[in-house]
């Protein structure tokens, strides 16, 4: 585990005073570990845009009486079957369902992916959740 280091950074007052406000209002133990957090936010946005393999999570929520409609999603699932670590289902109340896919590859095939469930008919919401395989944060 690598150890801290300390760095000065010269900054505009006011922006200064903004980014406090912004960590107070966050609930931030110390002003560090807001902009540590920047920071591999910027390094997450490079590992999507570099095409580097990323962890993601697909949230959908679809209608539990359309026809066929959770066999299609499952069957889009298993067309990428070599990102799709597990899935979860949750059946919200009578009619609604919400599943939690969670996935490891490339961004380009895990956008694919979230766009082919999200273009199904009967998915009232997709969202894809970016995230990192954590190796570089
Ligand atoms: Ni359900």
């Amino acid at each position: 585990m690598p150890g801290l280091v300390r760095f000065s950074v010269s900054i505009d007052e006011r922006l200064l005073e903004r980014f406090d406000r912004q960590v107070l209002e966050k609930g931030y133990p110390t002003r560090s570990k807001a902009i540590a957090d920047l920071i591999r936010g910027n390094i997450v946005t490079d590992e999507w845009k570099g095409g580097r393999e990323v962890a993601a999570a697909v949230i959908m929520v679809y209608d539990h009486h359309r026809r066929n409609l959770s066999n299609r999603l499952t069957a889009i699932q298993h067309d990428y079957h070599n990102l799709v670590i597990s899935s979860q289902h949750i059946h919200l109340d009578h009619d609604n369902c919400l599943e939690i896919v969670v996935v490891r590859g490339k961004p380009a095939k895990v956008a694919e992916l979230a766009n082919r469930l999200k273009a199904t008919k009967g998915v009232k919401y997709c969202s894809l959740a970016a995230a990192s395989t954590g190796g570089d944060l």
